[in-house]
């Protein structure tokens, strides 16, 4: 195969975490080259594109981070923008700043070694190798779907799409019966959508889900100027929350307050836009297990309320605390099951016996099915970087060294592979995931250019600041009620993956600082030659 001429970077992904390390590492004058399997940037935002796909933080937060001109040039319609308008967005920073010219696409890692004597990286592809002092992994949380394993699926004769690898072009379900297995954030978005669409839709629900108003709502064109002309002070105000939102949790206790506030409070989270309820809620409702209920039960009424069937509602309340999965946001999503067209079916009161040609079989009852749609999630966090086929120092492999679950120093850096960096991976980064991985994007490029200053040709992690770190973030998940919790946080929705915690959990402003700590301290928990 060819080898392209030495980098100084590679970086695998052109997502939008990808997009703004190109960005950041070529302005600092590096020679940089991004491979990315798609033949599109976008990432998250290229594959994701069945019905309904959208963000569910708001646009103008979630991606404003590349340059005064992109803020200035682009125009949010929407509070939370739809898939198709993210997958514009990103093409227009791509052109923007000029950052094609840099992507190979269609370019599939197949592995990364590294190259003792020479200190660099041999990056192989589908299409050529390539050769680079550092490699950027930035290929996303969210982005190796998985495919449930049923009795009989492969004899399935209709069609079967993940919403991941929807096809681009669309389909028209129009008047077939499909059934979407999932209900996670994915799966709420496909079946509010797909509702009115489709002549009949199964509902294949494991376990129900907290899912709360996303209350979307089109911009006017004086709150698109505000947010224009405010741009900077937004983003200062949200890199000031603990996970870069656009508001912050409430200081008081749940319990402290009467429950008459507690009502209205909890109201008022509920008109509002977004996330409300993970981000703006009471300070302890992740760590006390009575305040949590005191938030089910309100969670609870609200779906009984607006689904017309009591045993329906019964079925769709969960019975985990809130925040145990990441909680979906909805449109009317409750409402779809007064619809006579939409049946849910509990997988936990009737589990799914087999696939065959026609359709599903459950204990009760035999479903004829055009479409399966499966919204059924990712090998996330760690999956993406675990397929790249990584080897470091003495032929260290990743997959090996992750055996356990991910080690990192700050979600940054992984002991014995010098030179290789995460962005936007576990242990570091968590919230809103590209506002606060930029900041891990400037921390590689400061390091490099210290690097550059000093002489130093790699830099490794000591195994004791790696081990450290890890402690520090199983430490931060034992203290809160995510320390019983089952889903892909914990890498428990993927067969035979081992039960960790994947996340760092602190408030992304302390992360920061502790970021800033290392910069100002020459990287001593680093180890240069
Ligand atoms: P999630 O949140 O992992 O949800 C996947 C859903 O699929 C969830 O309801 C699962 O049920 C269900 N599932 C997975 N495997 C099966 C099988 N084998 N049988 C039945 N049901 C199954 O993925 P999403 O794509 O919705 O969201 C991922 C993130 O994207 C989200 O958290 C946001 O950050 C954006 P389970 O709960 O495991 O019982």
């Amino acid at each position: 195969m060819e080898s392209t001429d030495d980098l100084d970077v590679l970086i695998i992904g052109a997502g939008i975490n990808g997009l703004y390390t190109l960005h950041v590492l070529r302005s600092a004058g590096l020679q940089v080259r991004a491979v990315e399997t798609g033949p599109e940037v976008g990432g998250t935002w290229y594959w994701n594109r069945y019905p309904g796909a959208a963000l569910d933080s708001e646009s103008y937060i979630y991606a404003s981070h590349f340059s005064s001109e992109v803020n200035e040039e682009w125009q949010w319609t929407d509070e939370f923008a739809d898939q198709a308008t993210m997958e514009r967005h990103l093409k227009f920073v791509a052109d923007r700043l000029d950052l094609r010219r840099s992507i190979e696409f269609e370019t599939e890692v197949t592995s990364c070694i590294w190259q003792t004597e020479a200190r660099t990286w041999r990056v192989e592809t589908n299409k050529r190798t390539y050769q680079a002092t550092f490699v950027v992994a930035a290929t996303g949380i969210l982005s190796v779907p998985v495919l449930p394993e049923y009795d009989g699926l492969t004899d399935f004769q209709g069609r079967i799409l993940h919403t991941a690898q929807w096809p681009r072009g669309g389909v028209d379900l129009a008047g077939e019966s499909v059934a979407v297995m999932g209900v996670g954030s994915t799966g709420i978005q496909v079946i509010q959508s797909l509702a009115p669409v489709v002549d009949h839709l199964t509902v294949l629900q494991r376990t129900p889900n907290w899912a709360t108003p996303m209350n979307n709502r089109p911009l006017t064109s004086e709150r698109q100027q505000e947010i224009r002309e405010t741009h900077a002070e937004l983003y200062r105000a949200t890199m000031a929350t603990s996970k870069c939102f656009l508001g912050d949790m409430r200081s008081e206790r749940t319990m402290e307050v009467s429950a008459e506030d507690r009502e209205r409070y909890f109201d008022h989270l509920y008109q509002k836009p977004g996330l409300t309820f993970f981000t703006e809620n009471f300070q302890d409702v992740f760590v006390d297990k009575e305040a949590n209920d005191a938030l089910c039960d309100f969670l609870r009424r609200k779906i009984e309320e607006r689904v017309k069937d009591p045993a329906t509602a019964r079925r769709l309340v969960p019975e985990h605390h809130f925040g145990m999965k990441r909680p979906p946001l909805e449109t009317n999503y409750y409402e779809v099951f007064n619809q006579v067209n939409v049946d849910l079916v509990a997988l936990t009161d009737e589990p799914i016996v087999r696939f065959g040609p026609f359709g599903v079989e459950t204990e009760r009852r035999s479903i004829p099915l055009d479409t399966l749609v499966l919204a059924t999630g990712f090998d996330a966090v760690t999956g993406s970087f675990l397929r790249l086929g990584v080897r470091g120092s003495d032929g260290r492999a990743l997959s090996e060294w992750w055996n356990d679950g991910p080690r990192t120093f700050m979600g940054c850096t992984v002991s014995g592979f010098p030179n290789w960096f995460i962005v936007g991976g576990p242990q570091g980064t968590s919230g809103n995931n590209p506002r606060c991985a930029h900041y891990v994007s400037d921390w590689i490029r400061d390091l490099i250019i210290f690097m550059r200053k000093m002489g130093h040709q790699t830099v490794d992690t000591a195994e004791a600041s790696e081990s450290d770190w890890v402690d520090h973030c199983n430490e931060l998940v034992m203290m809160t009620l995510l320390r019983d919790a089952e889903s892909w946080q914990w890498g428990s929705n993927v067969p035979g993956k081992k039960r960790a915690f994947l996340q760092y959990l602190d408030s992304q402003v302390e992360y920061r600082r502790k970021l800033d700590t290392v910069t100002e301290g020459e990287y001593r928990e680093l180890i240069f030659e």
